[in-house]
């Protein structure tokens, strides 16, 4: 698999220097500086919270645990790595700089951060890409916008070794997934399950691309259930687990719900399964997103009339907003360097905003899909107590089943997610690929 990156990064690494010149351009900047960020210490403490690696920084090269470095490039010239590697006793330091990347950068090794200064362009304006704490005198973060903006917007199309990187993240997802739903079945807390999880994927916490939610039972209908218990429930009625795993940077991130033995909550989860995968199958080159966004909506409108759990016709249980009582959140989302990737409302790559469809808040994405974009595609259908209170409340009350939401509410929810490219053909799904292997 090293070998497989190593053949494309060459060529990964040239459209992101494309990609650069292109924003330069843009901006009217005749250098580009990216910090890979650094460390941040606790309010009145020593010690440092964790760090994460700027994700414009990551995009040009496999370093994630190297605060202070930077990454300048010229258009025409090899770009240029301020390496930081201290001397410092207390902690282990950076290795000397290894990996199929490293012919493709001038590396400088720097032991101080404010040495990054010297390396500097010594004519000519820099776009400075770093937080505003990265700042170091002669080395100030401008971000400015219209660069930001160009480089946002061309990271929707994944490269090669992009895409390599993360059918690699879904391998070790997807084996994490078997693992947890194995501790599931087994009867174990929530605690348990999260490290069983962990251990097969290989991560530390810290090393997620998010949270793992972890939800047994009720807690399944908390979108973003952000505990792990440690204590077993009474009973292991139903599982939703949302969690991911990531290779040199790029994310994946994936939902499973599983129950035990109730076929009422099972024939939803199957008939769910069912119309996420055809929701899949529309994550093609050429599609608004937002239209599968509306059409998951019509989708949970037939799935809660045809399980007897709102007597409506779907058309006017969409028009209605009912569907949003029980699918209160967005389809999906872009997916790469971020889990939550950026430019999912771009117009174009100088900026600009396309807008959610009305009533649709949550939509996290509204562009239309393009060869080699990576989206999610995650529908939900919950029982949340608070929405419901408000649907019981109003005018639609009297159609709904409650008997059968008393029955279903001690599942909580169920929410299932694939990573799926756009391609100009069939879409490539990385989730169920990757669950194939394992
Ligand atoms: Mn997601």
């Amino acid at each position: 698999m090293t070998s497989e990156l190593a053949d494309l990064y060459p060529s990964h690494l040239r459209t992101v220097m494309q990609r650069a010149d292109a924003a330069l351009l843009a901006g009217g900047y005749d250098h580009l500086v990216i910090g890979s960020g650094r460390a941040v210490y606790r309010f009145l403490d020593d010690m440092p919270s964790p760090y994460f690696v700027s994700p414009q920084f990551k995009a040009w090269l496999p370093l994630l645990r190297h605060p202070d470095c930077w990454i300048i490039h010229t258009p025409g010239s090899k770009p240029i790595l301020a390496y930081y590697q201290p001397d410092d006793y207390w902690h282990e330091t950076p290795a000397a700089p290894a990996g199929y990347w490293v012919e493709h950068f001038d590396i400088r090794v720097i032991s101080e951060p404010a040495q990054a200064v010297k390396l500097l362009p010594a004519t000519g304006r820099c776009a400075v890409i770093a937080e505003a704490s990265a700042a170091l005198d002669g080395l100030v973060p401008n971000n400015p916008e219209a660069v930001l903006n160009a480089l946002h917007f061309a990271r929707s199309a994944k490269t090669g070794y992009e895409l390599a990187n993360m059918r690699l993240a879904s391998r070790r997802a997807t084996r994490a997934h078997v693992a947890a739903a194995a501790a599931f079945r087994a009867g174990a807390s929530e605690l348990d399950i999260h490290r069983a999880y962990c251990a097969a994927a290989g991560h530390v916490e810290n090393e997620l691309p998010y949270g793992n939610i972890v939800a047994l039972n009720e807690h399944a209908a908390i979108l973003h259930y952000q505990y792990q218990r440690d204590d077993k429930p009474d009973a292991h009625r139903s599982f939703l687990i949302d969690a991911g795993a990531q290779v040199n940077g790029y994310a994946a991130d994936i939902t499973r719900t599983y129950c035990n033995d109730n076929e009422e909550f099972q024939s939803l989860i199957d008939a769910m399964e069912a119309d996420q995968l055809q929701l899949c199958a529309q994550v093609r080159a050429g599609k608004p997103y937002p239209e599968i966004h509306l059409d998951t909506h019509a989708r949970i409108a037939t799935i809660l009339r045809n399980h007897d759990i709102v007597r409506m016709e779907p058309a006017s249980l969409v028009e209605t907003g009912v569907t949003s009582t029980f699918m209160p959140h967005g389809v999906g989302h872009p997916i790469g360097l971020q889990v939550h990737d950026v430019a999912g409302f771009m117009e174009s790559a100088a900026g600009g905003f396309i807008a959610r469809p009305a009533g649709h808040p949550y939509l996290r994405m509204t562009r239309t899909l393009e060869p080699d974009f990576v989206v999610t595609i995650e529908p939900g259908l919950y029982f949340i107590d608070s929405l419901l209170a408000t649907l019981r409340s109003g005018p639609h009350a009297g159609s709904v089943n409650w008997e059968k939401i008393e029955r279903l509410r001690p599942y909580g929810g169920i929410r299932i997610e694939d990573n799926v490219r756009a391609t100009t053909g069939d879409p490539e799904n990385l989730t169920r690929d990757a669950f194939a292997l394992t």
